[in-house]
């Protein structure tokens, strides 16, 4: 994955050195795009081991409206775990903004699946995870704030935005802060699939992913280790094999889902700034 590795070597010679809300420190860039054609093969990154277990089941979780990390756990997922209060819960996270916008008002993703379907040229197919009222205060503690009826964070992957021509979908995503090494891969793998499911459920064929960055960076105590990824060579990207009787994008489970050709180089441990 070019693109993967040219961001990084972009914000490893352009970035700005510059402290964060976690205390590691960061080297970040403000704006960035990368595209991926998703004819091209399935964009998971090769130069190191992706567990694409956490990435599948994270994302059936978003579509379930679950914001409880009690899901994720008994399928042994635990890339949420550091920001969930003593009973498991987030707060009104992805999930609860996708499904449930202000309290089982409006389900984004039913919404923009009818106008997939029936008004494609449309210009307003959004879903937006940001919603100012539900944002943290960050005076308080992760708990505190899931108390409150906050998010315990606000969500990092704010908005998507989906767009049909030729028969293909696509979709682009506003990360408003993206984690380069460790979230970034994840990111892109679960857009792309999640694109791929639309496009299968309302009868199109997967166009692009669109990956948009507000504030891209590298955690300071990631940097040993993009150096060894950099040190790699890419390899040719896997084909992701999804059930096609599947119709319906809530009817989706982990054994739907196939990745096919993956032969990454081994896994690189990165600590997460919580
Ligand atoms: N906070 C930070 N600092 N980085 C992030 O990427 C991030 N997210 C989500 C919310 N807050 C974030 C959580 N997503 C891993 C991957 C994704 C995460 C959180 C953690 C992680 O530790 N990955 C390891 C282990 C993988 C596994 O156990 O499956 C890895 O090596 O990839 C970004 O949306």
């Amino acid at each position: 994955m070019k693109q993967y590795h040219d961001l990084l070597k972009h914000v490893l010679d352009n970035g700005n050195q510059k402290g964060d809300r976690t205390g590691t420190g960061t080297l970040s860039v403000f704006g960035h795009q990368m595209r991926f054609d998703l004819s091209e093969g399935f964009p998971m990154v090769t130069t190191k081991k992706l567990h694409l277990k956490s990435i599948v089941y994270e994302l059936l979780w978003f579509l379930k409206g679950d914001t409880n990390i009690k899901y994720l756990q008994e399928n042994g997922v635990r890339i949420w775990n550091d920001w969930a209060d003593e009973n498991g819960d987030l707060g009104p996270v992805y999930g609860h903004q996708w499904r449930n916008w202000n309290n089982d008002e409006i389900d984004q993703i039913k919404d923009v699946i009818e106008s997939l379907k029936n008004n494609p040229n449309s210009r307003r197919m959004l879903v937006s995870a940001w919603n100012p009222s539900v944002l943290p205060d960050t005076s308080k503690s992760f708990s505190e704030n899931v108390a409150n009826g906050k998010a315990a964070l606000p969500p990092c992957h704010a908005f998507f935005q989906f767009y049909v021509s030729d028969g293909k979908l696509s979709c682009q995503l506003y990360q408003r802060s993206a984690d380069i090494f460790l979230g970034v891969p994840f990111n892109i793998a679960s857009y792309a699939l999640f694109t791929m499911m639309m496009a299968q459920v309302c009868g199109y064929e997967a166009g692009e992913f669109i990956h948009t960055f507000g504030d891209a960076h590298i955690y300071n105590n990631h940097m040993e280790q993009v150096e060894l990824q950099l040190s790699r060579e890419t390899r040719p990207l896997p084909k992701m094999v999804i059930n096609p009787k599947i119709k319906d994008i809530f009817d989706f489970s982990f054994e739907d889902f196939s990745l096919e050709d993956y032969n990454p180089h081994p896994h690189i441990k990165g600590a997460v700034a919580v």
